[in-house]
């Protein structure tokens, strides 16, 4: 991992470096710079987060299990586009982006105490359609407005651009209450160089973008959320404990080997790290 002093942070009219982008170019990047620019657009982009090296390594890998993945099964998934779950038992080479102090920087004052949730390689496939916008804390049964619940990263392993199906999102909707976005919504697009982090609250109305490139466009969701919410995918289960045993402690904690205080995770009124060994 590069250094985190050695990013740039951007929002959404950053690009052109407008004034209100709080830091454009090569600013250095601090975690209360990305808080303040998630509260208030309810996303972030961090360029260079990944070295060039580390994007190729990931892309590779991740590429050798997208051989054997299938493409989604609905219209949500998308028919053109593969997404790779089970993630952690798949690959090593997301450890530690999981664990990047940039992110559970944010992570500590956003969320708190927080777990992994659904981590998923998404690859959109050339001629897949623009997926429906969401967001991502809806799947839990909590009225809007309340305190975040999950924060998202979405990491580029290839440049993201509006053609190729960059993620699409409608920047403060992450303070609507009961608002939806209209059948013609105005979008922004998390354009972002491979290396980049999309940094987003789990409020934001977004979805992934329609590729109309020839090549497909490939990033990896790290979804986080508060521990005393359900994980999307169950890790416990997905990752074998003689795999979870050989990960940074960290790690381990957030697929779940940890306590919500006061006692919310105990395994027979023990500490479950107490199966790894620990
Ligand atoms: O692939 C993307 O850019 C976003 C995907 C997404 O939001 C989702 O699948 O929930």
């Amino acid at each position: 991992m590069q250094e985190v002093t050695a990013q740039q942070v951007n929002s959404y009219s950053f690009g052109e470096g407008g004034a209100d982008s709080g830091s454009v170019g090569a600013a250095t990047v601090s975690v209360s710079e990305v808080l303040s620019t998630l509260e208030r657009d309810g996303c972030a982009v961090v360029e260079g987060v990944l070295s060039p090296e580390e994007v190729v390594a990931t892309r590779a890998e991740l590429g050798r299990i997208l051989e054997d993945t299938p493409s989604g099964r609905n219209l949500f998934e998308g028919a053109r586009t593969k997404r790779v779950y089970a993630l952690f038992r798949k690959t090593r080479s997301l450890d530690t982006a999981a664990i990047h102090p940039l992110v559970t920087g944010v992570l500590d004052d956003v969320l708190v105490d927080y777990q992994l949730s659904g981590p998923t390689g998404i690859e959109i496939g050339p001629g897949e359609a623009a997926q429906v916008l969401h967001y991502d804390d809806a799947i839990y049964p909590v009225p809007r407005p309340h305190p975040e619940l999950v924060v998202n990263t979405m990491w580029a392993l290839d440049d993201f651009t509006e053609a190729n199906g960059a993620t699409r999102f409608i920047r403060g909707s992450h303070r609507w209450v009961d608002e939806r976005p209209a059948p013609d919504a105005v979008t922004e697009t998390a354009e972002m160089a491979a290396g980049s982090v999309f940094f987003y609250l789990g409020s934001l109305w977004h979805g992934g973008g329609a590729n109309e490139t020839q090549k497909p466009r490939l990033g990896v969701v790290l979804e986080y959320a508060v521990s005393w919410v359900r994980q999307q995918e169950n890790h416990v289960l997905a990752v074998p404990p003689e795999v979870v045993r050989e990960l940074p402690e960290r790690l381990q904690e957030l697929l779940g080997y940890s306590i919500r205080p006061p006692f919310i995770g105990y395994v027979d009124g023990r500490h479950p790290k107490r199966l790894l060994g620990r």
